[in-house]
């Protein structure tokens, strides 16, 4: 098939989950081509069959705001004649599902491009739903060809948020069981801790969803309990605030805040818990990527987080803003070495088994199938 992806390039989960699944499918045969305003970073390095195609915003002395929509709708007319493609997969509703039907429709008189849209979370629970762009959005949603959600609780909320005819197909994120996995390397864990301590993580883009306070919070609890050290990647606008927490309860020599970076994969295995206790996450593909690494998590009990960690199994949840509890759970899991290696086992176990490249991608490649069939 010659497929369009769209997509945004930048760190965060959306534009990672459509960056693998333009991987795999052009390993698979498939003729990818992927839209954005710059290259995503899982892209960085060549894949056959994968191109990138750059969507520039003309910048004009009366634009007050580039018209990122209209160039990218140009963009995918032009591409889809180029390269004859048979659908488009807007990742992110707002705007690429926009963009994707008008260019379905300039395109109607002279060939088919059905559009199947992936909602990721904040394009439905922040963005999408804010009265500003309630309406287009439903729009765009009801007139895609078809409509997947990456768990079972956005898709519900979806629907019952915009009045949705139909409930979106949930197809899970999946994770890359052969690069996320648990990699020894004592002289890298040994750059962050001393011999018996134990290393937290957390990973995000620091926004106020991911409620990176708690993170240090936690952390002040079990370090009171037990000598560990906490590592926080990406950066984001609240990552100031965290850092001051941190001084503030004399804590900034046992934490670490290592900025952004690419090659996560690496990261996780360090760890020895991941911290996740965000207000609202769709899926959280952090978690899985962690569980993936033998890394048990500890996160709020929000949105689709329970359709991923299983409590009491691969990690444990709380209610959102407990912190106490998180530290608890933490405290006990750490100080449990049995009960610790059996979680570990687990949460990899669970990673490898329900959330694995291939069924996932067939799901999506079956899906392509059926809106290429339906007249
Ligand atoms: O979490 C973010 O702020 C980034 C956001 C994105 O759009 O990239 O992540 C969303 O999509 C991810 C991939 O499907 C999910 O794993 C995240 O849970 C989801 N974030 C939220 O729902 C807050």
């Amino acid at each position: 098939m010659n497929i369009g992806i769209v997509c945004y390039p930048s760190y965060g989960g959306s534009g990672v989950v459509a960056s693998e699944l333009a991987r795999q499918l052009g390993r698979r045969g498939h003729r990818v081509h992927v839209f954005s305003y710059e290259t995503p970073f899982r892209l960085a390095h060549f894949e056959a069959n994968v191109f990138f195609h750059e969507v520039e915003a003309p910048d004009y002395p009366l634009f007050r705001f580039p018209p990122y929509l209209l160039a990218l709708a140009a963009k995918i007319v032009e591409v889809a004649r180029e390269a004859d493609l048979q659908v488009i997969h807007a990742h992110y509703a707002v705007p690429h599902t926009a963009a994707a039907y008008l260019a379905k429709q300039m395109l109607a008189g002279e060939r088919r491009l059905p559009v199947l849209t992936t909602m990721h979370g904040t394009d439905i629970t922040l963005v999408g739903s804010d009265p500003q762009f309630y309406e287009v959005t439903r729009f765009s949603l009801e007139a895609s060809d078809g409509v997947t959600a990456v768990s079972r609780s956005l898709a519900e909320e979806s629907a019952e948020t915009f009045r949705l005819s139909r409930l979106p197909r949930v197809i899970p994120n999946f994770v890359d069981a052969d690069e996320y996995r648990p990699r020894k390397n004592p002289s890298l864990r040994g750059c962050f801790s001393r011999p018996g301590e134990k290393i937290l993580l957390h990973i995000s883009n620091m926004r106020p969803v991911k409620r990176v306070e708690d993170v240090i919070r936690i952390f002040a609890r079990v370090h009171e309990q037990v000598p560990s050290r906490l590592l926080l990647a990406g950066d984001g606008p609240d990552r100031l605030a965290a850092a001051h927490l941190a001084e503030t309860l004399g804590l900034q020599e046992r934490v670490c805040f290592l900025g952004r970076q690419d090659n996560v994969a690496e990261i996780f295995p360090l760890a020895d818990l991941f911290l996740l206790p965000s207000a609202k996450e769709s899926f959280g593909l952090v978690a899985l990527e962690a569980m993936a690494c033998q890394v048990p998590v500890i996160a709020s009990d929000a949105g689709g987080l329970p359709e991923v960690i299983e409590q009491g199994v691969t990690g444990y949840l709380a209610p959102v803003g407990d912190v106490e509890t998180m530290a608890r759970y933490a405290v006990r899991l750490l100080s449990d070495e049995q009960a610790y290696a059996a979680m570990a086992r687990q949460a990899r176990e669970r990673a490898v088994q329900r959330f694995h490249t291939d069924p996932i991608v067939d799901a999506y490649e079956a899906y392509y199938g059926e809106i290429l069939n339906t007249p």
